[in-house]
């Protein structure tokens, strides 16, 4: 291995891509900026195109034969308590966990380059980063902001004493680890536009391109890791260069018409930089172009913003929590019934569509407090423009408020879970009963149950696989990908690798991958359920041009 390590390879380790398209913006942030100091970076996603994780790996690493290897953890586990399709359960609860499956990276690359050397950061991994690499078996971590310490780490290595002195940097110290110190974040003034990986079009084009306007959260809800990974104080991106960065996706990313703003809370600490946005995006057109999401309090929050909202062509995702105000004051919220009420409304009156997150089970939590919670819900129940998310429990990360109640407390009573090393394993507060129980309650008492349908199943990989190929313009491999899919997963992908081919000017194989499909419809004697696909097919193929 070279002392100055050049070729890098950024691999993004979240399996719940299956489930929720969630491209790794932070890679696209960190490769940005080793760019401009000359490295050579890849960025890749280990779990496609094929199903079997080795595969892919060894592909990958032919390809990019790096000498120095990041590892991107975004997520630990999905922090919900109840999922009908997780792999990890125990008494009263089930949940996806994903550190088996960077477990599985990690290993995998290991053995197939041993003498490389792999740092880890990611949302995940700030959350608990020495536990994490203890239990991967990894030397180096960088906790929040990634893009300057990586920097700082390859200029350093191999040598020690320099490495030791990098802040944010987490490094083995004989059996232990040390978690330096972070610096403050500050966003680059002269960065330009930050060129997003086209491997990931097929996630930003589905579940929104994300953009960020700040960092940091000053708030303390107990159970919330986000303060601790972005840090109290709100950091701003200059307004100019938000707009500068839209303005650059409409030109460059044809098909992004969904932009989120990957804030923790967009609303926080006042409504002025929001609304100084959303006026500037109005007064541009640019709300003609994109619609635009993200995540809010329900205060501050009042009615000169919601129209503002509503010019701009805003979707909500409302951090209610609970409706009752015993539950908020224990969990340190910030607001209160009376403020979500109030922005239940204003949603409402000026058409916002808003997806309302709850927690039941939360510390104060009672059968009176859910009932309460559930009345309000009738109250204001699901409609074209609303619907509720909500969870059973609050999952205890280390470092968070709930994590030091938890830690004081004599009692296991209302935790479920395995206590572990960093709070790793899912691990759960859960009053008055357990998850699974809670969720029966409400489910019972509230006839508009959500279910979750977060499935990682086949139909999901076939599709994706179909996707990430074609989005390296790999036209033969995608169509045979698709051949090779049955007939629900080439349900999935057919619009979309259509499009594709067809944009591309692969005509003749646009026109090929339509007549297999259809063929196979008619074949598989199913036509009343792949039936309507039939027309689409015909007048995707009736607008191909007639030479290829
Ligand atoms: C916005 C957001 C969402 C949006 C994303 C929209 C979109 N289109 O991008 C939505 C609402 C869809 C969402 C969904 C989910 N989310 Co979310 N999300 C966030 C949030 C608020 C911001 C993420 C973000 O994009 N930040 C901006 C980017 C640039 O920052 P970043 O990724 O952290 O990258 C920086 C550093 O981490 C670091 N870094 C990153 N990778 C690497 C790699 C290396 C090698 C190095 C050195 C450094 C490094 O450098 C980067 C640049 O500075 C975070 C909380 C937070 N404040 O971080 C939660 C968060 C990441 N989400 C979380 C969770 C749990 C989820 C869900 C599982 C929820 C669910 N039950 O469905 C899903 C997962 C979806 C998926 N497949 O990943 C957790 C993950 C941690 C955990 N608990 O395991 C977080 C931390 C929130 C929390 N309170 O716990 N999320
Ligand atoms: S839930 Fe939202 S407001 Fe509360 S601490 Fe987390 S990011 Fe901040």
């Amino acid at each position: 291995m070279r002392s100055n390590p050049k070729k890098i390879l950024l691999l993004y380790t979240d399996k719940y891509y299956f489930v929720k398209q969630v491209y790794p913006f932070g890679l696209d942030l960190i490769a940005h900026h080793l760019r401009k100091y000359g490295y050579e970076v890849i960025i890749d996603y280990p779990f496609l195109p094929e199903s079997d994780l080795e595969t892919n790996l060894n592909q990958i690493i032919a390809q990019a034969a790096p000498d120095f290897i990041g590892l991107g953890m975004r997520n630990l586990d999905t922090a919900v308590s109840c999922e009908p399709f997780g792999n990890y359960e125990g008494h009263g609860y089930k949940t996806f966990f994903f550190l088996p499956d960077v477990k599985r990276v990690v290993d995998i690359v290991k053995m197939l380059l041993p003498k490389i050397p792999m740092v880890i950061g990611g949302g995940a991994f700030s959350i608990s980063p020495a536990a994490i690499l203890k239990t991967l078996g990894v030397n180096y971590g960088i906790v929040g902001e990634g893009e300057d310490p990586l920097r700082r780490l390859l200029e350093a290595f191999p040598d020690e004493k320099k490495i030791s002195k990098i802040p944010g940097l987490v490094f083995r110290n004989g059996d232990d680890f040390t978690v330096n110190q972070r610096k403050p974040y500050t966003f680059a003034k002269d960065t330009g536009p930050i060129e997003r990986e086209t491997k990931f079009n097929y996630a930003y084009e589905t579940g929104g391109m994300p953009v960020q306007v700040k960092r940091g959260c000053n708030r303390h809800c107990a159970y919330c890791v986000e303060p601790h990974l972005e840090g109290k104080k709100l950091v701003f991106k200059d307004l100019g260069a938000v707009i500068e960065e839209l303005r650059f996706i409409a030109r460059q990313y044809e098909g992004i018409r969904n932009i989120f703003f990957v804030d923790t809370e967009f609303n926080i600490p006042n409504l002025d930089y929001g609304s100084r946005l959303i006026r500037k995006i109005v007064e541009l057109g640019l709300h003609e172009h994109f619609r635009f999401s993200s995540q809010f309090l329900p205060s501050p929050f009042d009615s000169d913003f919601a129209k503002l909202l509503n010019d701009a062509g805003f979707s909500i995702i409302l951090t209610c929590d609970s409706f009752s105000d015993i539950v908020l004051e224990k969990n340190r919220s910030s607001y209160r019934k009376k403020e979500s009420i109030n922005t239940l409304e204003l949603c409402e009156k000026f058409n916002l569509n808003c997806t309302v997150n709850l927690i039941f089970g939360l510390p104060g939590e009672t059968y009176e407090t859910i009932d309460q919670t559930i009345a309000l819900m009738m109250k204001y129940p699901p409609n074209p423009g609303r619907c509720y998310e909500y969870t059973f429990g609050g999952r205890i990360y280390q470092g968070t408020p709930l994590c030091r109640f938890v830690e004081t407390r004599k009692s296991d009573l209302h935790i479920y879970g395995n206590r572990s090393e960093g709070f790793l394993d899912p691990y759960y507060y859960c009053a008055p009963e357990n998850p699974l129980k809670l969720k029966k309650y409400v489910a019972q008492n509230f006839p508009f149950l959500y279910e979750y349908q977060n499935k990682d199943d086949s139909v999901s990989l076939q599709k994706l696989a179909v996707a990430y190929l074609a989005d390296q313009a790999q036209w033969n491999q995608a169509a045979s990908k698709f051949f090779e899919s049955d007939l629900d997963a080439c349900s999935a992908s057919y619009d979309y690798l259509f499009r594709k081919l067809a944009g591309s000017g692969e005509v003749k194989t646009a026109r090929t991958i339509s007549k297999k499909f259809m063929d196979a419809i008619l074949q598989s004697g199913e036509k009343e359920k792949y039936g309507d696909q039939i027309p689409v097919i015909q007048y995707y193929m009736s607008i191909l041009p007639s030479r290829d």
